[in-house]
């Protein structure tokens, strides 16, 4: 395989230089009020010389930078952009799995055989993103997802960095762990406390160390990606969810009780639905949206299907408890889909 991962440079703040270029020169935070509860959602590249960063309180930026100049988020430009970005990508690479709104894995090998045609495709990916908004992006190059990932984030802003085959492990070893994607905050924590510290520590690791360590599944995978193997695929299209409802909130929810009465809400539409088309669903899909756009979906097939909402809230409460162990956080949006539909009583009249 041969992937790239893009991503745009400080995407929020580069709009808002481009939509008012009096901005280029300064300081610019993009997010919530200084004087309120505020985070920031991204800063300029000048700002950031100040050690502001993403998620940190705009009063904590304020008191770093009091010159900086604080600016509201306009999601439907970013939209816009981000629409634009990604159809002139998909000219030059037209497999592509968008995994956020600044951010996505391309598919180099459908075009390109080796890594120093991938080099060429990547600057030609850079360029035509720039060519259509002016927008400046960072790419990494690799045989996997996860080094590729790493590689994009490397030399920001307008970085390209090329990982060739068999250089993987060799490339990660010197980062820190917590740059490894998978790697969260708790197993940040008790792999420094064993000492571990770099991607390489956690790649050298014997079997009884990783299982204490970071047990089960979850540190086998770890270890494996600090070797520079995934062989995660490009996820091409979620799986097509034939009957869905889904809510954008007015402000990101945490709470999860509301969040699973938004989902039992919705599976009463969805069943209401498959009722009046004499349906029911064999499988059930949670879809979220977290405050950076990010989606993740999870779902369950069963062996016979169901039309009762319910069961199908039920269902969909325990994919969203699933996603938000995963990934936990406040959530944008939530949705419940069914798919895998068949006739009402297919058992019955069988
Ligand atoms: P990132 O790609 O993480 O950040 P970035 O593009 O601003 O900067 P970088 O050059 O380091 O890639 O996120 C993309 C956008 O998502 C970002 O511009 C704003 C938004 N965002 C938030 O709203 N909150 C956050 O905590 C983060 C990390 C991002
Ligand atoms: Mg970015």
């Amino acid at each position: 395989m041969i992937v790239a991962h893009l991503d745009l440079d400080a995407f929020f703040a580069a709009v808002e230089e481009l939509e008012d270029p009096s901005l280029r020169t300064k300081p610019l935070i993009v997010g919530g009020d200084p004087r309120g509860r505020g985070v920031v959602a991204t800063a300029n590249y000048v700002a950031r010389r100040f050690g502001i960063r993403s998620a940190m309180s705009c009063a904590e930026a304020l008191r770093r930078c009091p010159q900086a100049v604080f600016v509201r988020p306009r999601h439907t430009v970013y939209r816009q952009y981000s629409q634009a970005v990604w159809s002139a990508i998909r000219e030059v690479v037209p497999t592509v799995e968008q995994t956020g709104i600044d951010e996505g894995y391309l598919q180099l090998d459908e075009v390109v055989a080796d890594f120093l045609a991938a080099r060429r495709v990547a600057g030609a990916v850079q360029a035509a993103v720039r060519g259509s908004t002016r927008l400046t992006s960072s790419l990494g190059v690799a045989s996997c997802k996860v080094v590729a990932k790493v590689a994009s984030d490397a030399r920001k802003p307008g970085g390209l960095t090329v990982v060739p085959a068999g250089r993987e492990a060799a490339y990660l070893a010197p980062f820190a762990v917590r740059k490894l994607p998978g790697v969260g905050p708790k197993a940040e924590i008790r792999l420094a406390r064993a000492g571990i510290e770099t991607v390489g520590q956690l790649a050298a690791l014997e079997d009884p160390e990783l299982r204490s360590l970071l047990p089960g599944k979850v540190g086998l995978v770890l270890r494996d990606r600090a070797r520079g193997i995934d062989p995660r695929p490009l996820e091409l299209g979620v799986e097509r969810i034939s009957i869905s409802q889904e809510e954008t909130f007015e402000r990101d929810i945490a709470e999860t009780e509301l969040l699973h009465a938004e989902l039992r809400r919705m599976a009463v539409g969805v069943a209401d639905y498959l009722e009046r088309r004499g349906e029911c669903a064999r499988t059930v899909t949670t879809k979220v949206r977290y405050p950076d756009f990010a989606i993740r979906s999870r779902s369950t097939t069963l062996p016979a299907g169901i039309d009762d909402a319910e069961t199908i809230g039920d269902l969909a409460c325990r994919l969203l408890d699933r996603a938000l162990r995963d990934r936990p956080g406040p959530l944008r949006l939530v949705g419940v889909g069914v798919s895998n539909l068949e006739p009402f009583r297919q058992l019955a009249l069988a």
